[in-house]
């Protein structure tokens, strides 16, 4: 059997390869940790399954190799009884679709985001909250707090098992019609405003009216061909998205933004989850908190090197200094005003102090 390790480097190949020359061994990946030694006991046999999991992102993404690995280490510990076909790029559906599926059982698993599932947990909302979250460290800190399993814990009503969080990251603006620096460049001064396709998720839609620009909400699979034909001139993902869904070909300029921190959710139907022995559903939830984890991990390193990449493929990026940020974070004040009452007040001082924990250790 194919070890992970080994099907990765094969994907990095086949990822230069169809990259074409001139460009380097990983153009499209970063040299990044192994995954870690599979151990615990072998499971007993409790029957044999076939797990189809439907992801957003590319076969490059942490968010695909991570959920590689969780299906390796299914495989292992149930000697191949348990088997995870993972499909990205969408084919399966977007989010918002993908997570309907989970809940009719047309489909057993998938790793949306955080911000179209506020539709069945609205605190998820908080996460949308921009600058919330000013350092990955606090980041990772309130996702493995309680407050966040408690999230978790409320898609039970919705007939999805939600199983952990991990890094989608730090948001990034992109778009074709020019450098971005300002709220005011956003707004366009002789201009009109910029449009941008914000994920569906009424706080994102707030912070973009807010600044001035025309936010489309849109599904994430729909995004490439609205950037080319001209639709929508921005969006806003973090640099691996930007990179492994080659956006750069449709986007002259990114502004290095992280005005929101987006978690994925790796969720299972629960119709799935109950065909489960409890002795399978105790691996599966340890094989997701591991698999987030790892996948944190790949988001790291990825960061920097995504856009330095970006950068390298002639996109024009501009980072924000401090005072450039704090014009975009006094600028957003009255997406606070609207929303924190609306997801809770009491959820978000919660939050913060989690925050504050992180910042003052
Ligand atoms: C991928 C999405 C994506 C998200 C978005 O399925 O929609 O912009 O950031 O990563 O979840």
């Amino acid at each position: 059997m194919k070890t992970l390790w080994s099907s990765t480097l094969t994907l990095a190949g086949a990822a230069s390869l169809t990259l074409g020359m001139g460009l380097n061994a990983h153009a499209q990946m970063p040299e990044l940790s192994a995954p870690p030694a599979i151990d615990g006991e072998i499971a007993g046999d409790h029957g044999t399954h076939t797990i189809r999991m439907g992801i957003g992102l590319a076969e490059t993404s942490p968010q695909y190799l991570s959920s590689q690995y969780f299906g390796e280490i299914l495989s292992q510990r149930t000697e191949g009884r348990i088997t995870v076909n993972v499909f990205p790029n969408s084919q399966l559906g977007d989010d918002v679709q993908m997570m309907e599926m989970l809940q009719t059982g047309t489909l057993d698993m998938s790793y949306p985001s955080s911000s179209p599932a506020v539709t069945y947990v609205p605190e998820l909302a908080a996460f949308d909250l921009p600058f919330l979250l000013p350092t990955r460290e606090a980041a990772v800190a309130v996702m493995q707090s309680d407050v966040a399993q408690s999230m978790l814990d409320a898609f039970d009503d919705n007939g999805i098992k939600a199983l952990a969080f991990s890094e989608n990251g730090y948001r990034q603006l992109s778009n074709s019609a020019r450098p971005v620096s300002s709220p005011e460049d956003v707004a366009g001064l002789n201009v009109s405003g910029l449009t941008i396709r914000t994920m569906e998720n009424p706080v994102h839609l707030s912070i973009w009216q807010t600044l001035g620009a025309n936010p489309t909400p849109m599904a994430f699979g729909e995004l490439f061909s609205a950037m080319e034909q001209g639709v929508v001139d921005g969006q806003e993902n973090p640099w691996s998205t930007i990179l492994t869904s080659n956006f750069h070909e449709v986007q002259d300029y990114g502004t290095q933004s992280r005005h929101v921190y987006t978690p994925f959710i790796i969720m299972m139907s629960e119709r799935t989850w109950d065909s489960l022995a409890p002795e399978y559903q105790e691996l599966v939830q340890e094989a997701a908190r591991q698999s987030a984890e790892y996948e944190i991990q790949l988001a790291t390193e990825y960061d920097d090197w995504a856009r330095d990449q970006l950068e390298a493929r002639g996109m024009q990026i501009t980072r924000l200094d401090d005072e450039q940020i704090a014009a975009f974070q006094e600028a957003v004040q009255p997406v606070y005003a609207e929303w924190a009452p609306r997801i809770g007040e009491d959820l978000i001082a919660e939050i913060q102090a989690i925050v504050d924990a992180t910042m003052n250790d």
